[in-house]
């Protein structure tokens, strides 16, 4: 970790109270932490803008009696082996499929890969977290 160093920001009142409401109910310990987190939150979108290699979660919830959907859930992820880090199958009831997949690669290429899963036919959610491999945020 690099030393740290002290920087005065001028805000006006509004936005500052605003912003005290964000780290009082977000639970940040300091406004110190919540700016961090803010600056490193962007840092984070640019590496996706920017094309960076990046890292990410893609979250499925569906119905596995819903026909083909499962198969067509396998026969795309065969299709990105390249992106994808892991997968996990969690039967959440009788019905329904939770699948979460770990992916590290290309931004562009990740997101060819979170179009692909949307067009299958029987999804009930689909999320993607967007994140960092951690390597250029410091
Ligand atoms: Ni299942």
């Amino acid at each position: 970790m690099s030393k740290l160093t002290r920087i005065s920001i001028s805000l006006e009142e509004d936005l500052q109270k605003q912003f005290d409401q964000v780290v009082e109910e977000e639970g940040y310990p300091t406004r110190s932490e919540a700016i961090k987190s803010l600056i490193r939150q962007r840092l984070v979108q640019r590496e996706w803008i920017k094309g960076n290699l990046v890292a990410g979660a893609i979250t499925m919830v569906f119905d596995h009696h819903v026909h083909e959907v499962a198969n067509k859930l396998l026969s795309v992820q065969h299709d990105f082996v390249d992106v994808i880090v892991s997968t996990q199958h969690v039967h959440l009831d009788h019905h329904n499929c939770m699948e979460t997949i770990i992916v590290k690669g290309k931004p562009r290429r990740i997101q060819r890969l979170v179009s692909e899963l949307k067009s299958i036919k029987g999804l009930k959610h689909q999320s993607l977290v967007m994140t960092t491999t951690g390597k250029d945020i410091a």
